[in-house]
């Protein structure tokens, strides 16, 4: 009777899993905005090829950069994986932060002094409840990765204080809090998507951009004329990989969790890679003839202190406890 019982199970499970099984698709699409060459890029290829090398090619997953698949406007990612449209992303929080106001957290002005602030902040409570607002809004993020802390470039002057920013256009991504800090600094922003923006600055339609060096480097953004840069660190995008709450549940809890250890340690595998390649990077670009500056502690503060009130605002929007557990998890780090 034991082994009836045993063989009924194991049949039973083998249906189940049968079942579910076949409710996968054959394929599930992965979107991106910045393709292989970047390390953005790469840590979406790392996750696809980790899931399927340890799912014995059982989940395949194919990676759309560029946006393409929400036609280039890459505000519109988060939302299209919410329709399901898109099945999973490695998406940048600044372009979700327009359905996810608490992504804008990233975005407050000199919030996070350095790498250990961004770990801080993603490993800890702060990054918990980041986690629970994705998920409540139709998403399930799995793991962090790293666009990087984004520098100020510009074709006109070298720029060490508010006053040299004055006046500059400026291309910014698509989060109103962008708007603010620019505006607030005496620039002229403009939103516009990563695949407008090095044309408009190619034709000197706008003067400026900050992006990480990363992309500045790989993107060759000095050929645009874009001869300065300021390393201010004012700010840093995390990465989320992130798959649809309709795409989420179709998978069993093995699944489950073979997709978020594959994303978590894409996501580490990348943050180590590209922070370490920083210096290096660094040098190529000043070896191309960019005038890199570094700013002083004075004029560190002057920056802090011009975009304070845009911490302000936004703080209420984002919400109050928020900010505070990581600003906490900054002191703290
Ligand atoms: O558009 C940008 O600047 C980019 C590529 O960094 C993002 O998608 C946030």
């Amino acid at each position: 009777l034991k082994r009836r019982i045993l063989l009924a199970t194991t049949a039973a499970t083998l249906l189940f899993s049968a079942a579910a099984t076949a409710q996968y698709k054959d394929e599930y699409t992965v979107s991106t905005v910045l393709p292989s060459a970047f390390p953005w890029g790469q840590a979406a290829d790392k996750w696809v090829e980790l899931v399927r090398e340890r799912s014995d090619g059982r989940i395949n997953m194919k990676i759309y950069s560029n946006s393409q698949l929400v036609s280039g406007d890459q505000t519109k990612e988060f939302s299209a994986m919410r329709s399901g449209l898109i099945d999973m992303a490695v998406g940048s929080t600044i372009n979700w932060s327009p359905q996810v106001p608490e992504l804008n957290l990233f975005s407050l002005p000199f919030l996070m002094p350095d790498y250990e602030a961004i770990d801080a902040i993603t490993q800890g409570e702060a990054g918990e409840t980041i986690f629970a607002a994705i998920k409540k809004r139709g998403v399930t993020p799995l793991a962090w990765g790293e666009n990087g802390f984004r520098e100020l470039s510009n074709s006109k002057r070298k720029i060490t204080g508010p006053d040299d920013v004055e006046g500059l256009k400026i291309r910014v991504v698509g989060s109103p809090l962008f708007q603010d800090t620019f505006t607030t600094l005496g620039a002229n922003p403009t939103q516009m998507s990563w695949a407008d923006a090095k044309p408009a600055l190619t034709t000197g339609a706008v003067d400026g951009q900050e992006n990480p060096i990363s992309v500045f480097d790989v993107a060759r953004i000095d050929q645009v004329g874009q001869t300065h840069l300021t390393l201010w660190h004012y700010m840093a995008d995390p990465l989320v990989f992130a798959v649809s709450n309709r795409v989420w549940s179709q998978f069993n809890p093995e699944d489950q969790a073979l997709l978020k250890q594959a994303a978590i340690d894409a996501g580490q595998w990348e943050i180590e890679k590209s922070r370490g390649e920083l210096e290096a990077t660094l040098e190529a670009i000043k070896a191309r003839g960019v005038q890199v500056v570094e700013l002083t502690p004075e004029q560190h503060a002057a920056f802090v202190e011009a975009t304070r009130p845009v911490y302000e605002k936004w703080t209420d929007r984002i919400g109050e406890d928020l900010v505070e557990q990581a600003q906490e998890a900054v002191a703290n780090r």
